[in-house]
């Protein structure tokens, strides 16, 4: 029997593997933008909200296999909302996951095209009928659409515009909370739903999927903020840059390290809790504490 960490990491390489497949080099006179594209698609990413995918995909009785064009997806959206972010006119980032960011290397126009194009590429790639054969066409609509709402203006493209709209406020804790609850919790909730929409999960279990991710989606934005705020972390923003534009709210600022440890522990504690009495659910147990304590 797999340890939870062999688990893991055999998820790691089949994302890998089909990533390669499904976002592959094509040799054209615009290959640049898929270059660029490739460059954060296969830059580091931990695999968070596919991994999530396919894993809530097989607790409820799915095949991984047939999930693996929308986990895939999942990852090509979140790779361009990274890119997105980093640009100048947004977070304007120099580092990402300890490398020059998108535009650093490509230039701004093609980072915004490399986004787009990842984005685009998620839809063609969970409704070509190549690979979606097999799979109940109702299933399909369902977790692209579910996946679709969640990057979108009432989800990640709303939480980030709620971000730079709030900038300079001072919120309060339950505001901020909601802004990332949007903006990182949609598609991390999305991915473990869109896993449950697969595998024919039912309303009891959509809710449970629903009731982890987003506890696990709070704890996990919580962790980047305390890792932003370790002035070690190379991807870490030099305070002197921020001298000009007005302090981001993060919730260390508005509780303090201490706080957000506690606040990170219970949070993924209620994630476990949720799943109590479903069987096979150790491996996001395991997940749930490994995010928590997360170095990078
Ligand atoms: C630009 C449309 C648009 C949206 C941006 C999600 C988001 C909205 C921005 C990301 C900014 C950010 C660093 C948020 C903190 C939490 C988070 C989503 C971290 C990055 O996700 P990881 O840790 O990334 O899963 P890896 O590197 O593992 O892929």
């Amino acid at each position: 029997m797999m340890t939870f960490e062999e688990q893991y990491n055999k998820y790691i390489s089949l994302i890998d593997e089909n990533l390669e497949y499904y976002f592959p080099s094509v040799p054209i006179a615009q290959a640049r933008v898929i270059d660029a594209a490739q460059y954060s698609l296969f830059g580091g990413g931990k695999r968070v909200r596919p991994i999530l995918l396919l894993e809530f995909c097989r607790l409820f009785g799915g095949d991984i296999e047939k999930a693996l064009p929308f986990a895939c997806a999942i990852e090509m959206i979140h790779t361009y909302s990274l890119i997105h972010d980093d640009l100048p006119s947004m977070d304007d980032d120099d580092l990402r996951r300890g490398r020059p960011t998108n535009h650093k290397i490509f230039g701004e126009a093609t980072a915004v095209l490399a986004g787009d194009t990842l984005l685009t590429a998620a839809f063609e790639t969970m409704l070509d009928p190549d690979n979606i054969e097999g799979i109940d066409p109702m299933k399909v609509i369902k977790a692209a659409h579910c996946i679709a709402w969640a990057a979108g203006a009432f989800g990640m493209v709303g939480g980030q515009m709620l971000d730079i709209d709030s900038e300079c406020d001072a919120l309060p804790l339950d505001a901020v909370t909601e802004i990332h609850n949007l903006k990182t919790g949609s598609l991390i909730c999305a991915a473990s739903q869109a896993g449950c929409i697969l595998a024919g999960a039912d309303v009891d279990q959509l809710s449970v999927a629903h009731s982890y991710s987003q506890k696990l989606g709070l704890a996990f934005q919580i962790r980047d903020d305390i890792m932003d705020a370790d002035s070690d972390n190379p991807d870490s923003a030099d305070p002197a840059d921020d001298a000009e534009v007005c302090d981001k709210l993060t919730f260390v600022k508005i509780m303090g390290i201490e706080k957000c440890s506690s606040y990170i522990a219970s949070l993924t504690e209620d994630a476990k809790n949720s799943l109590s009495g479903i069987e096979g659910s150790g491996f996001l147990t395991w997940f749930a504490d490994k995010l928590a304590h997360r170095e990078r």
